[in-house]
């Protein structure tokens, strides 16, 4: 090492080991995101009747690419990625041993998982979604495959824990740094979350699907399924809105709203994401219609940490406004750094997520739910929440990230080209989002290769908002590509030098309640309420099980 690197890993952000790290879950993350990003737009050319596949690729097939891919891969990866690097952030800017095994023997079992069950929907041996509904049917592999992105993302959770309990032993009475508790209160969501979908690969889908048991219980995969669909969500929401309390108050040169506030709204998704997921099943049968409403209850109970959220950023974004001086009732809002991309980025994911919230409570009432199920209307809102809220948020972070991580420097370039890079991603969600939404309320469906439905009128009506999506989807391949090449230029050719990982602070210390720091209590009542919204539901679905069902492949 020169005296140069030396002086630069003093004044990284984070040390070499910890960076090289984050880097290797980021980059694994963004390749993920190039390929599912090919396949969206295929799949949107051809649902707007421009393209035709080729014989030896079918549509289910790029659809459950561009799924697996962005919604579990690139997110997964990323967000472990943003996690290690901001741990070792806030606790000295280094991660110790432990924390470094089990990151790298997580990120190992990740990318060998991702392989398998990727080679296997290349393949067409595994069409079954990002869902992977029974009684679909794909190869074992797959199932195994998916297992091991689970197992390998626990033993990333070991390393966060790890970090996590070193630093409680060694600041005995102190408050642990935010960002360091709220990816803490992540990952016990991911671990929680994740159980009862590693049951139903495990005890149900694998075997079943290597023949060794006939039939398999729909209903009970369903359950297990959306048991850990639903907190899924959180787990890509959360770690953005890590961004939106932490980083970005100090990206625009202000403070953190309320240090207890943060907590407390991240112990509240907590609780109330996981006793949730029949607001997923409310159309199916075998779930009595008082326990739908229990969930439908704690589903609208989730929203209130969200509009916490809202009501922190919106204050953070006025105090800090003021203090540049912006007066009158809007003249702060001009005073936000609106050319800074850091800034721009998850700016425009929080304006998607009004309309993105919005749209989640619609789904969330019981009546509303039947007119949007199952149509492309649900499409919509999850690209507007996870495909703008979040991976703007994201996109926002990977710009100033990946220069910490490497030790170069977001040029103004960089910079603008981001911005370019974020009206692109935005105008083309907007676009596409827009059209899925309307479309859906017209009945249009989600899930469906092209047809015209035998020339229906109704199907006929629905090919201009088809039309209009693949325009949009268009646009977010070319932002897509836009952003792969940003950030190739910030791994490999910026200029080297020091760029700030962003970390706010409160303005003046703030006491914080202990009790947000118990996680004994926490974990405690989260179990209760798992308990009370789901142990009679699937009791009742082990014991009165209708026939189960033999395996399909319907492609
Ligand atoms: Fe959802 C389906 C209900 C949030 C993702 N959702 C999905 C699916 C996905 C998904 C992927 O109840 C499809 C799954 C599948 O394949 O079948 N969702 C909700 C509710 C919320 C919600 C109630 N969803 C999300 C988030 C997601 C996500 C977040 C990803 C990250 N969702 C549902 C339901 C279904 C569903 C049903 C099933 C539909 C069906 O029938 O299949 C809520 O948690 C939302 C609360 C959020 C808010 C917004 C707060 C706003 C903020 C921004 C503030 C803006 C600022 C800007 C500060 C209340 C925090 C400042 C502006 C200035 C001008 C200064
Ligand atoms: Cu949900």
């Amino acid at each position: 090492m020169n005296i140069l690197q030396k002086n630069q890993t003093k004044a990284a952000a984070v040390d070499r080991p910890a960076a090289r790290l984050s880097l290797a879950y980021v980059w694994v993350a963004y390749i993920a995101f190039g390929v599912a990003a090919l396949a969206g737009m295929l799949q949107g050319m051809v649902r707007g009747g421009i393209i035709e596949l080729p014989s030896w690729m079918n549509y289910y097939q790029i659809l459950t690419t561009h799924g697996v891919l962005m919604a579990l891969i690139f997110t997964t990866f990323f967000i472990i990625g943003f996690l290690y690097s901001g741990v070792a952030k806030t606790t000295g800017g280094t991660l110790h041993g432990s924390a470094l095994g089990w990151g790298w023997s997580g990120w190992i079992l990740m990318v060998i998982g991702t392989l398998m069950a990727g080679t296997m929907i290349i393949l067409n041996e595994a069409s079954v979604l990002y869902t992977f509904y029974a009684p679909l049917k794909a190869s074992p592999i797959f199932y195994i495959g998916t297992a091991l992105v689970v197992v390998g993302s626990w033993l990333a959770g070991f390393g966060i824990f790890s970090r996590y309990r070193k630093w409680r032993r060694l600041n005995k009475g102190q408050n642990s740094p935010l960002f360091l508790y709220m990816s803490v209160t992540t990952y016990v969501l991911w671990m929680v979350a994740t159980i009862p979908v590693a049951v139903e690969v495990v005890f149900q889908l694998i075997p079943w699907s290597l023949g060794w048991t006939p039939t398999i219980n729909i209903m009970l995969s369903r359950t297990l399924f959306w048991f850990f669909g639903h907190p899924l969500v959180y787990f890509w929401l959360l770690p953005a809105y890590i961004a939106w309390y932490v980083c970005v108050p100090r990206v625009i040169g202000g403070h953190i709203f309320s240090d207890s506030l943060s907590r407390l709204a991240f112990i509240c998704l907590l609780l109330f994401s996981i006793p949730v997921g029949f607001h997923h099943q409310l159309m199916e049968p075998g779930i009595s219609e008082g326990w739908k409403m229990i969930h439908v209850i704690l589903t609208l109970i989730v929203v209130i940490p969200s509009l916490m959220t809202a009501f922190s950023m919106f204050a953070i974004f006025e105090t800090t406004g003021r203090k540049k001086g912006g007066v009158g009732l809007f003249g702060w809002f001009k005073k936000l750094p609106w050319t800074d991309v850091r800034f721009f980025a998850p700016f425009m994911g929080m304006l998607f997520f009004i309309p993105g919230g919005a749209g989640g409570i619609i789904n969330a009432s019981n009546q509303l739910n039947a007119v949007v199920h199952n149509t492309i209307w649900v499409t919509g809102h999850f690209h507007i929440t996870v495909g703008a809220a979040v991976a703007l948020t994201f996109f926002g972070v990977s710009f100033w990230l990946i220069p910490v991580l490497t030790g170069r420097t977001l040029t103004p370039t960089a910079n603008r080209m981001g911005m370019v890079q974020t009206v692109f991603w935005s105008v083309g969600m907007f676009i596409m989002s827009a059209a899925m939404h309307t479309m859906g309320l017209e009945g249009g469906p989600r899930r469906t290769d092209f047809t015209t439905y035998m020339d229906h009128p109704l199907a006929l009506g629905w090919m201009d908002y088809q039309r209009v999506m693949a325009f949009g989807g268009g646009l977010l391949f070319v932002a897509a590509v836009l952003l792969i090449l940003i950030l190739l230029y910030l791994t490999f050719m910026a200029p080297k030098g020091h760029t700030e990982y962003p970390i706010a602070e409160t303005e003046e210390a703030q006491p914080v309640p202990r009790i947000l720091e118990r996680w004994t209590v926490w974990v405690g009542v989260l179990v209760v309420l798992i308990v009370l919204a789901y142990g009679y539901p699937i009791m009742e679905q082990i014991q009165h099980q209708a026939p189960g069902s033999p395996p399909f492949r319907t492609w």
